[in-house]
């Protein structure tokens, strides 16, 4: 099995309703690892930014609006195929149709407001990591 690294993101409206350590608690009962992480509140250049992918979908003015409303954490989890295995953690991307048992199905309101987001790919976790990690504030590699 491949140790992978990912990049997460817990929203704002996770922040706002205290959910940061319960959260974090089903990263590491899954056996990920948190090597990097920090509270940042994104500006709208940093938000556009990080979401240019979806710049020409309907929701990406309301997306844009609702992630710079208030602080997010951001961290990087290292694992076992910890992109696959964060997507597992992490549910379907609307509520109504994530799994029982996963993160948006336990915290997260609607789609807009979904709780966390987490890397879709290896390839966009390496961009989306060095979007907001300096290589030194990221623990060194062990394995
Ligand atoms: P994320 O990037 O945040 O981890 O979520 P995802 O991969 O599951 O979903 P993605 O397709 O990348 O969409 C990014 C975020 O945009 C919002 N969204 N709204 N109203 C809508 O139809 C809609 N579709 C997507 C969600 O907040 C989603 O997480
Ligand atoms: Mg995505």
């Amino acid at each position: 099995m491949a140790i992978e690294r990912t990049f997460s993101i817990i929203k704002p409206d996770a922040v706002a309703k205290n959910h940061i350590g319960a959260i974090y608690n089903r990263f590491e009962s899954a056996g990920l690892k948190i090597v990097a992480a920090k509270m940042v509140h994104l500006t709208k250049e940093q938000a556009e930014g990080f979401y240019a992918e979806h710049s020409e979908r309907p929701f990406f003015g309301a997306l844009v609006s609702f992630m710079t409303s208030g602080p997010i954490m951001v961290q990087v989890l290292e694992g076992e195929n910890a992109v696959l295995a964060n997507r597992e953690i992490m549910g379907a991307t609307n509520p109504a149709q994530a799994a029982r048992g996963t993160l948006r199905a336990d915290y997260a309101d609607s789609i807009d407001e979904n709780a966390v987001h987490g890397s879709d790919a290896l390839a966009s976790a390496e961009r989306e990591i060095a979007y907001f990690f300096a290589a030194d504030e990221l623990c060194p590699r062990t394995r």
